[in-house]
């Protein structure tokens, strides 16, 4: 096998004999790591090679490698998974080594990486590294740079990593079906220096979408545009883990878009800063403020700001992204006078009840029956009652008292007295009208066009 052959060459192996190769091969593949849980793993330090500051990946976790011969190897295995999108809703999608997406891999600027991708799933793919220089070879373009990787087949990718930044990984075989499925993963290069650029919370997450009929668990790969579940990670709120933070950290989000539209991502309390994109750093000098960063398809974009104690929404500003499957084929209903109707139906059947006359925010607060395996549109409780999110929503929680490296969510803010909105009870004065002077028609007819002479 050619790749077999490269990988020993490159390797500085010395073949002894065709009876030794398969046995030395076995060992040669580092074993592939599998993750079973949707929950964010907290990143360890690096165990060997340059030091870095990991990243959180939100509801993922990091590849770990094997250091051999200087060279860092790490093992992708493309294969069918389980990935629990929130409480209450599983589906069946691709990804690599357990989940979908894949392992953030992780490496340093300057390394050399090889990485192995074993075939698991029931047609050809290959893996494209988005973003990242490399030989044209490396590219992973199926058909273009490299045949398709058959199915149980493993290639070997190897390049040196030439900068630092925020990149991602996916098929470039049947990528529409591939990529609806969910195969895709983030790849951080860190700085040769971790001082450079060096923030206290790193996370990182990739905007992705799927199609999936409410009680069905595939999603619909030749969907275009019409998706009914947005996600971060394969996620969507409330199972999407709050971003927590310490007040006055420096705070960076590394934000991947490979859905099929863009996503204007909006994070309320601090003013931030687009310091990275897929192409590079910006220079400190040409960095934007921004309080929305619109993300386009096949963008990333990195936005760092300085956290302010709170429990501030980070959410997609299109307002059908922050809702899930449930419901979107409801009718407006919105003004409409049904008591009259609802009173007969009741006649017929007592439990039926219609909904959305004064708009949709009851939805949010009934708990209806609904199918199996899906979520509802509109959900997630708050400590005021329900937040009515779905989707592409999540929490940025910064505290005084978190501690360096901890993670874990500190539940709801205490809001220091005198700081939140409250109801007021006192007798509230009818709205005061301005009184314009009346102007009949005729008057405005004769007095426009005379006014516009006059400039
Ligand atoms: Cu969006």
């Amino acid at each position: 096998m050619t790749n077999r052959r490269t990988f020993f060459r490159s390797a500085g192996a010395s073949l002894v004999g065709a009876a030794s190769v398969s046995r030395i091969a076995a060992a040669a593949v580092p074993e592939a790591a599998s993750q079973v849980s949707a929950a964010t793993q907290p990143p360890p330090p690096p165990p060997n090679g340059r030091p870095y500051n990991p990243i959180v990946t939100l509801n993922g976790w990091s590849l770990p490698w094997r250091m051999k011969d200087g060279i860092k190897e790490f093992h992708l295995v493309a294969e069918p998974v389980v990935r629990e999108i929130a409480p209450g809703m599983k589906a069946n999608l691709w990804g690599y080594n357990g989940q979908s997406p894949g392992p953030t891999i992780e490496a340093v600027e300057g390394d050399r990486i090889r990485i192995f991708l074993t075939n698991r799933l029931p047609e050809v793919t290959t893996v494209h590294w988005h973003g990242l220089p490399l030989p044209s070879g490396m590219d992973g373009v199926s058909g273009l740079t490299q045949p398709p990787i058959g199915v149980g087949k493993t290639y070997v990718y190897e390049f040196v990593l030439q900068r630092s930044g925020t990149f991602m990984y996916h098929p470039h075989a049947d990528e529409m079906t591939q990529m609806a499925m969910g195969m895709m993963g983030l790849f951080i290069v860190h700085p040769k220096d971790p001082r450079q650029l060096r923030v206290d919370r790193d996370f990182g997450f990739i905007l992705n979408a799927y199609d999936i009929e409410p009680g069905s668990a595939t999603p619909r790969v030749n969907t275009m545009l019409d998706f009914n579940l947005w996600t971060w990670n394969s996620r969507a709120f409330p199972g999407i883990e709050p971003l927590v933070a310490r007040s006055g950290d420096r705070v960076r989000i590394r934000v991947g878009n490979l859905t099929m539209t863009n996503h204007p991502i909006h994070v309320h309390g601090s003013p931030m800063e687009v310091t990275g994109t897929d192409g590079g750093w910006v220079p400190r000098t040409a960095r934007w403020p921004e309080v929305t960063v619109d993300i386009a398809v096949g963008q990333m974009r990195a936005l760092e700001f300085d956290a302010i104690p709170g429990d501030w929404a980070i959410h997609c500003h299109k307002s059908h992204h922050t809702m899930n499957a449930m419901g979107h084929g409801v009718p407006t209903m919105i003004g409409v006078d049904h008591r009259d109707l609802v009173r007969k139906i009741n006649g017929l059947i007592p439990e039926y009840m219609v909904m959305g006359d004064k708009g949709m925010h009851e939805m949010a607060e009934m708990e209806m029956p609904l199918p199996e395996n899906t979520l509802p549109m509109m959900t997630g409780d708050g400590p005021f009652g329900p937040v009515g999110m779905g989707g592409m929503f999540s929490v940025v929680k910064v505290r005084d008292d978190v501690r360096r490296g901890d993670y874990t969510d500190p539940g709801p803010y205490a809001h220091p007295p005198g700081t939140r909105a409250h109801e007021v009870t006192d007798d509230v004065p009818p709205p005061a009208r301005a009184s314009a002077p009346q102007a009949d028609a005729a008057t405005l007819q004769v007095r426009k066009p005379r006014g516009h002479e006059g400039h």
